[in-house]
């Protein structure tokens, strides 16, 4: 029976499934390097704007079954939770993962179960990690247990899925695997399939892939689209009527920890055999270019151009920044001379180090000569373009995420351009 849990990394991912064990009778040893994640979570805060997160966390700590601490202790199973980023030459930083492996190598002790669900390149578990805990001296397979297990939730949604999602366990021997379903059947009532480690690690990375590619293929969409004059917009819906058809949604780019950089980790691997992937994560990474192009389009000469950028984190109704396209685009604009300032709900001002950033909307659009809606957030989809009009100096909007209602904001006097319409 699997009695103490470590888990390495209190994030998006680790914080949920500390919680998520210890509210299911385990106990639990949360572990952070950052001091200021432990000292926020002992004063009963929260790091991670994630809705329902705050009150799980709170309930793991008040039942006494989750300690935090900056500190490893020994334990008998260990879950790595730590970041797997990507360098700015699209290497994956696994230093996190070392790190983590070092630290649980020092407590490692027979019988012990490792599990690392940091999204990692292929054959990260059995070419670096295992290596790395076997200098406790303990050999993986007979002495402990080494297993890759993949989060796959959505953020915003993340403790629904945690525990319906479908779940894959690969072992670095089907013993690893079966230990690391019986333990995460503690509360996943998903599906739960085993296989091997590697295949784990390439499962992961192909359903972001996935997802990066036909988001690209969407983007690549809307500029053809606007290039023949189609609404792009009209024309997926009507495509996606087909009954093995099911195009994405075209916007600014691709953001996140996890769509934007995984593809990265296979090109990385195999330069010679990723030439799609690649391709399409040039594609996202051209889209906030295209959004500037069509400012330029509209306005020419962006320098001294005042624009209210609504929205700047990587998706709607996060307030995660990472490797934002609305991030992109507004670097752009300044880069052109364009005068910005943004808002966005989920951020506040004061602690975030974005200049541009005001802390409510109307001050934003004050004297502003465009709105730039880069962000879906609900809170942008019941917007009032009539005051809005009255706060600008000439109200016209592009908005990247088609979500606004044309026809209302054309009433309120608004020249409107949606990303991919097909119009001027
Ligand atoms: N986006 C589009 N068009 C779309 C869908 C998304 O432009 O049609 C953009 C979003 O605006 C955002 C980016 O792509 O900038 C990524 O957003 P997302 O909602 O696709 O994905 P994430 O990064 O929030 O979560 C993904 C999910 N993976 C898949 O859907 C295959 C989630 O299940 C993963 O667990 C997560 O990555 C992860 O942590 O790996």
């Amino acid at each position: 029976m699997m009695q103490k849990i470590a888990v390495l990394g209190l994030g998006y991912i680790g914080l949920p499934t500390a919680s998520m064990f210890a509210t299911h009778g385990f106990q639990v040893l949360g572990v952070d390097i950052d001091q200021r994640v432990i000292d926020t979570l002992n004063k009963g805060g929260i790091h991670i704007d994630e809705p329902g997160l705050s009150t799980v966390v709170r309930a793991a700590l008040h039942s006494g079954n989750l300690t935090i601490s900056t500190a490893l202790q020994p334990c008998d199973v260990f879950i790595i939770a730590v970041p797997t980023p990507i360098t700015r030459d699209k290497k994956a930083d696994l230093s996190f993962v070392k790190q983590a492996a070092e630290a649980v190598a020092g407590v490692l002790k027979t019988g012990d179960l490792v599990v690392l669900e940091a999204t990692s390149p292929p054959r990260t578990t059995i070419d670096l990690v295992q290596p790395i805990l076997e200098k406790s001296g303990l050999q993986g397979g007979k002495d402990f247990l080494l297993a890759y297990s993949p989060e796959r939730v959505l953020p915003g949604r993340i403790l629904d899925e945690m525990v319906h999602n479908s779940r894959v366990i690969g072992g670095i021997t089907p013993a690893s695997a079966a230990a690391g379903k019986a333990l995460y059947q503690a509360f996943v009532d998903g599906e739960i399939r085993v296989t091997d480690a590697t295949t784990a690690e390439m499962i992961k990375l192909m359903e972001n892939t996935y997802r990066d590619v036909n988001i690209a293929l969407a983007n690549e969409f809307s500029r053809l689209a606007d290039q023949f004059g189609v609404d792009v917009w009209q024309a997926i819906e009507i495509a996606n009527l087909h009954p093995r058809v099911e195009i994405l949604r075209p916007g600014p780019g691709v953001g996140g920890h996890c769509i934007s950089v995984d593809p990265w980790f296979f090109v990385e691997k195999a330069p010679d055999i990723a030439h799609l992937i690649r391709q399409a994560r040039q594609v996202n990474d051209a889209q906030p270019g295209y959004v500037v192009e069509l400012l330029q389009n509209h306005f020419g000469d962006l320098q001294g151009i005042q624009l209210a950028a609504l929205g700047v984190t990587y998706k709607a109704d996060v307030d995660d920044l990472r490797e934002s396209p609305a991030l992109g685009v507004i670097q752009q604009l300044l880069e052109r001379g364009a005068e910005v300032k943004a808002y966005d709900p989920h951020i506040k001002p004061e602690s975030s180090a974005l200049s541009y950033l005001v802390s409510d909307l109307s001050e934003a659009c004050r004297g502003s000569m465009g709105l730039l809606m880069l962000v879906n957030h609900k809170q942008f989809q019941t917007l009032d373009p009539k005051e809005l009009a009255g706060l600008m100096k000439t109200p016209y909007i592009l908005d990247t995420r088609n979500i606004i209602e044309v026809e209302i904001w054309k009433e309120a006097g608004f020249n409107v351009k949606i990303l991919g319409d097909g119009l001027d």
